[in-house]
């Protein structure tokens, strides 16, 4: 059994048209008019394949596919269909439609599995608009309470809450998934390993650890003509060297840690006045959670330090912290069993990137399904995949389900 490769490949083309940019990406960030736009059209699949559709109190879309096994916990295939700031069209969407297209081929071939299978896209997986990130399944695992994610201000201040309520999704709590046999993901890689090494196949062991800083620094705003340079408690230059710092931490110090300032808010970002505030947001991301600890206790021991020789005074605020996450290994090994049996090549590896699959793990046996990315490029708009890789990795998924669902059907051992 295959899935239909042209049926999939439409799936995904009309999808990328809800907030499709110029340059071949999406901007559908969660819960605006365009993820709205991308959510209504699922459901509309969902429904002319004669699945049965529900919404939760976070809005998280579920499409389910029984063939009379109503009483067991379902195998939940899942991702996002929200998009970063002018981001890519595969990240989230591909796992989410892949989805679909699994499901559609079980209906198609009335095959009967013993467990339920379903598919599911997550709210606000980016946690671009509202952070923090996975902040749906983080509200399902029991991370996060339902009233502070409904809190989340974006960044005009309007809230997750009310943007549900405004574009209709938000759904009944009694819809959430009360128990998860497995949970699957299929997401493009969004790193550089598996083109570079020729890999066909991520078998995803895992998700690394990661944090976000939030960190205000107040200095004292000035005339940029009059005001000596010794005189003066510029938070500019404060956060300039935070930044260097923040990369120097994470290049020299501790091994093996990534980390990033993506995002800096000026006060009062004009060309004549000495900035008297700057908020940046740190990221900072390591596989061995003590040496993240450690990277955050230099990050804190540095700014500490700045903040001084530069008078400026500073705030943190942790936005968000996941723990480094292993996966369930008959998953992990299913995973791979598919892929060998399929003929394809495949490693073991670590998610770089966070998923909802983090937090999906402390409800069901959870494994991840990788595509190789062209040049390893995610989270913009030239982010892309082989469309062979795509249906290669599928079929893998198909495979997986069929055996995790324990599909009564001939399938490879
Ligand atoms: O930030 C992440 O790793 C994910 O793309 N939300
Ligand atoms: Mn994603
Ligand atoms: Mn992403």
């Amino acid at each position: 059994m295959q899935i239909n490769n042209e049926r999939l490949h439409r799936y995904f083309t009309e999808m990328a048209k809800n907030g499709a940019t110029e340059l071949g990406g999406v901007h559908r960030l969660a819960l605006t008019d365009e993820d709205k736009a991308g959510r209504d059209l699922f459901i509309e699949w969902l429904k002319a394949i004669g699945l049965s559709v529900r919404v939760d109190d976070m809005g998280n879309i579920y499409g389910r596919y029984s063939s009379g096994n109503e009483d067991k916990p379902p195998v939940i295939i899942g991702s996002h269909l929200d998009s970063v700031y002018q981001g890519g069209k595969f990240d989230g969407a591909l796992g989410v439609l892949a989805g679909l297209e699994v499901l559609h081929t079980l209906s198609e071939n009335k095959v009967q599995t013993a467990f339920p299978v379903e598919v599911v896209s997550f709210t606000n997986e980016e946690g671009t608009r509202f952070q923090p990130a996975v902040i749906s399944s983080g509200v399902l695992a029991g991370e996060f309470s339902l009233d502070f994610a409904y809190s989340r201000p974006d960044q005009d201040g309007i809230t997750l809450g009310a943007e549900l309520e405004r574009i209709g999704y938000k759904g009944d709590s009694a819809n959430r998934p009360s128990q998860v046999q497995a949970y699957l993901e299929m997401h493009i890689e969004q790193g550089p390993i598996l083109e570079e090494t020729g890999i066909d196949i991520g078998v995803v062991e895992g998700i690394q650890g990661a944090t976000w800083l939030e960190i205000s620094l107040i200095g004292q705003a000035n005339h940029a003509g009059t005001t000596p340079m010794n005189r003066r408690q510029d938070a500019m230059v404060a956060a300039s060297r935070i930044i260097l710092a923040v990369r120097e931490i994470a290049a020299q110090k501790v091994p093996n840690t990534v980390a990033t300032v993506g995002k800096l808010r000026i006060e009062p970002n004009i060309v004549n006045a000495i900035p008297g505030k700057v908020v940046l947001a740190v990221d900072l991301r390591q596989p061995d959670n003590p040496k993240l600890q450690e990277a955050v206790g230099l990050v804190k021991a540095t700014l500490a330090q700045i903040c001084e020789e530069e008078k400026v005074k500073y705030e943190i605020n942790q936005l968000w912290l996941s723990s480094t996450v292993m996966f369930n290994e008959k998953v992990v090994g299913t995973v791979e069993q598919a892929a060998k049996n399929l003929g394809f090549s495949y490693r073991r590896m670590l998610s770089g990137a966070g998923h909802d699959a983090m937090y999906m793990a402390r409800l069901g046996a959870t494994g991840m399904i990788f595509v190789p990315t062209i040049d390893g490029k995610s989270h913009c708009q030239e982010e892309s995949a082989r469309w062979e890789a795509v249906v290669n990795a599928t079929n893998v998924l198909l495979e997986t389900t069929l055996h995790l669902a324990q599909a009564q059907i001939a399938i490879p051992a």
